[in-house]
């Protein structure tokens, strides 16, 4: 069959909502553009605990400690079906883990910020992992059947993450002066990179409409922002701090909210390596992988010998 046929029935498919699954066929730059954004969620779920695991030790009860190890665990975990999904498209995890750490891969902006304070661990969940669903329940839905079903149960996760979040800021905003002031200084601080998680205006998102056409994104970054904006500003009002943005206003004509510019030179700045923690978080992430290579050979040498067991019984 010729391969304009095979994209017409791949397309077909697609616009059938037939999922594609491992073994069907499938264009190249399909592939290749699955690789790429599924290696770099893999590559944020993990580099994205950094900055919560920072506060592990320092969180300020054993109830708070408690939450946000799981929460920093859930997060491991959605990076490793995550690769275990861009592997089913023929890519070595091996291979994809070293680009992350040579610098050659892209992960989330969002997590070249600092963590200040504990309040940013509330501002975290209640913003970035809010943001984060918003742009995966739409993947539950993804024409790639082995992402499509590794999201569902990272969405539940981080539904959960969000309300612990929201809880978070819920206490210190109903808190003492001081700890309503720490709410406010980390929204002031996560508000734009936030926004920023959506990735570029539409007019300048490369693949947005070639992923939309091959419906492996159902909504494009604008719409995804606008949604997150509509769906956050009363929750601010409910917790009484302000959103940082002085133009942000509910508009009865679109009936949705207006917002300001996003600095995008400041998103460029971080995609380039040049955000607050990007050098740290590659150090990081370097030095965490060569202290577990002897967990590596080990789990190898394990492996390796319960093969050759079962090969001389055999
Ligand atoms: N940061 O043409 P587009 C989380 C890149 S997980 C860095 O619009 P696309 C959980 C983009 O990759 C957060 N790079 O691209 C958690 C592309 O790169 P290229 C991660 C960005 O793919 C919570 C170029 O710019 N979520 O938070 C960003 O159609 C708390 C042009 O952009 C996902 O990865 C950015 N913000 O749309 C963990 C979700 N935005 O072509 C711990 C899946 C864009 O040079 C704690 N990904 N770029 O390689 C997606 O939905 C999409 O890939 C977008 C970008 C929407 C991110």
């Amino acid at each position: 069959m010729s391969t304009k046929s095979l994209e017409e029935i791949f397309q077909a498919k697609v616009d059938a909502e037939i999922r594609i699954e491992p073994k069907d066929w499938m264009p190249d730059a399909y592939r290749k553009t699955l690789i790429r954004q599924i290696s770099q969620h893999a590559h944020s779920e993990i580099v994205g605990m950094l900055p919560e695991g920072n506060w592990v030790t320092r969180a300020p009860s054993l109830r708070r400690k408690v939450g946000l190890l799981a929460k920093v665990q859930d997060e491991a975990g959605h990076g490793l079906y995550l690769y275990a999904a861009a592997e089913t498209l023929g890519v070595e995890r091996a291979d994809l883990v070293a680009q992350l750490h040579n610098g050659k891969a892209k992960y989330s902006s969002i997590f070249n910020y600092p963590t200040q304070t504990w309040a940013d661990i509330g501002a975290i969940g209640w913003l970035v992992d809010g943001a984060a669903i918003m742009n995966q329940v739409p993947l539950c839905r993804c024409s790639y059947g082995p992402y499509a079903r590794a999201m569902v149960r990272v969405c539940k996760e981080e539904s959960f993450h969000q309300r612990q979040g929201f809880e978070i800021m819920m206490t210190l905003c109903n808190g003492t002066p001081e700890q309503k002031h720490m709410a406010q200084d980390a929204l002031n601080r996560w508000w734009w990179p936030s926004l920023m998680m959506f990735g570029p205006n539409d007019d300048e998102s490369p693949n947005s409409a070639r992923s939309m056409k091959w419906k492996i994104k159902r909504f494009s970054n604008d719409e995804l922002r606008q949604r997150f904006v509509d769906i956050t500003a009363p929750q601010a009002d409910i917790l009484g701090i302000k959103i940082p943005d002085p133009d942000l206003t509910w508009n009865e004509k679109t009936q949705h909210y207006d917002f300001g510019a996003i600095d995008w030179d400041e998103f460029y700045q971080v995609l380039k390596g040049n955000g607050p923690c990007n050098k740290q978080r590659l150090k990081t992430r370097n030095k965490a992988h060569n202290k577990g290579q002897w967990v590596r050979e080990a789990a190898m040498a394990y492996a390796e010998k319960k093969q050759q067991r079962k090969a001389s019984a055999a």
